[in-house]
């Protein structure tokens, strides 16, 4: 499974709550990267310019991290990846990593809430956690490239048949009920009619 949504809609808080309640194995590419500007890896000193610019780590850097993750854990009985893919070139990689791993995605996930609130979320954030890419005028270059670059990757998997919008307001118990509701209408949809 997949979770896609602009920043503040909740994907982060979501996805721990669905992986857990479905028992698959969360992944969460923002997380990842926090982790290594946290430890100053490599990795970390790479992707903390473009984070804290508010701007997409470049796609060869994110696609070989996830197809990292996707091998090193055991993700027999699912996964959810939270965050990505974000590119239209992200998705092109996660259908090869996928491919060799012979597994496919059952859903895709959108949770969806205007630019207000969302704006309204992480300007909160950034006083209860002070992240370094929560300030202004770097949440709305996040939300212009979700509008830019992230909505037509949701388009993609829109024409798969396998996306489920899912409203993001309210409150976080009432958002994960409809994020399962949605898992388990589109998996029953997916059901042969015999
Ligand atoms: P992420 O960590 O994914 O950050 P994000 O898109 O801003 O979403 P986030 O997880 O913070 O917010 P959430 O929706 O959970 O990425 C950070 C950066 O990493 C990116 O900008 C980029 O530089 C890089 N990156 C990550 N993935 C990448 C990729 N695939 N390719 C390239 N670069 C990548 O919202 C959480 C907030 O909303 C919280 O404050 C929470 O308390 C609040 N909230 C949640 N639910 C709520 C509700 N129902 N009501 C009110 N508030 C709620």
């Amino acid at each position: 499974m997949l979770i896609i949504g602009p920043p503040g809609s909740g994907k982060g808080t979501q996805a721990e709550r669905i992986s857990q309640l479905l028992g698959v194995v969360p992944i969460s590419t923002g997380d990842i990267f926090r982790a290594n500007v946290k430890g100053a890896t490599p990795l970390g000193l790479e992707a903390k310019k473009y984070i804290d610019a508010g701007d997409f780590v470049p796609d060869r850097v994110t696609n070989n991290m996830v197809r990292e993750q996707l091998t090193e854990y055991d993700v027999e009985n699912g996964f959810l990846l939270d965050g990505y893919p974000r590119t239209s070139g992200q998705v092109d990689y996660l259908d090869n990593i996928l491919a060799d791993l012979d597994r496919k995605l059952d859903v895709v996930l959108q949770l969806a809430a205007d630019d207000q609130e969302l704006i309204r979320r992480l300007l909160g954030r950034a006083k209860d956690m002070g992240r370094s890419d929560d300030n202004e005028a770097v949440i709305r270059h996040r939300l212009g490239l979700y509008h830019e670059q992230t909505e037509a990757v949701v388009a993609r998997y829109e024409a798969r048949n396998i996306l489920a919008v899912v409203d993001g307001t309210g409150g976080v118990d009432e958002v994960t009920r409809r994020l399962v509701a949605a898992v388990s209408d589109v998996m029953a949809a997916t059901i042969p009619v015999s």
